[in-house]
């Protein structure tokens, strides 16, 4: 009886420990959890890029408050990208999975970038957001021309 607890709770720690998969009751609640999180992203990285290119007024609390949005969002759909979740509504490229090294420096370049833009949106240094702005747009736009198919 012990002994089968102790195999039980191994299993279940090592289910909660995997990233990924482990977290989604099912692939397609997976696909839909990232599109979600990148588009969230992008509402947020788009009003802070709206006062980057002057657009818009700078507005310090308005870029700050985008900011904290933006910083958490951007790690949100890494975990999402697990086995299995390849098939389905989903325009993800098969690379993802088979370039696996490539895909994840993509994504460590864009919450990189993202995060100059969070720290000079926070800070409400209108000149830093607006330096920032291109290299975090740049790698967004990097790992959708090699990972995202049209
Ligand atoms: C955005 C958005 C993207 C990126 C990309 C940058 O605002 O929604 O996907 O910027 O267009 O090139």
């Amino acid at each position: 009886m012990k002994i089968r607890h102790t195999l039980l709770l191994a299993a279940l720690g090592a289910t909660l420990a995997t990233p990924g998969m482990a977290q989604f009751a099912k692939p397609e609640d997976a696909i839909k959890y990232r599109k979600n999180a990148l588009f969230v992203m992008s509402q947020h990285f788009g009003r802070l890029g709206a006062m980057a290119q002057g657009r818009v007024p700078f507005d310090a609390k308005v870029a700050a408050e985008n900011a904290v949005v933006l910083e958490t969002v951007s790690k949100l759909p890494w975990a999402a990208f697990g086995e299995g979740t390849d098939k389905g509504d989903t325009r993800a490229k098969p690379e993802i999975w088979k370039e696996t090294a490539k895909f994840n420096d993509a994504a460590d370049k864009m919450q990189a970038e993202v995060a100059k833009v969070v720290a000079a949106a926070k800070a409400g240094r209108a000149d830093d957001l607006k330096a920032a702005f291109g290299g975090a747009a740049g790698a967004c736009k990097n790992c959708h021309d090699n990972f995202r198919s049209q």
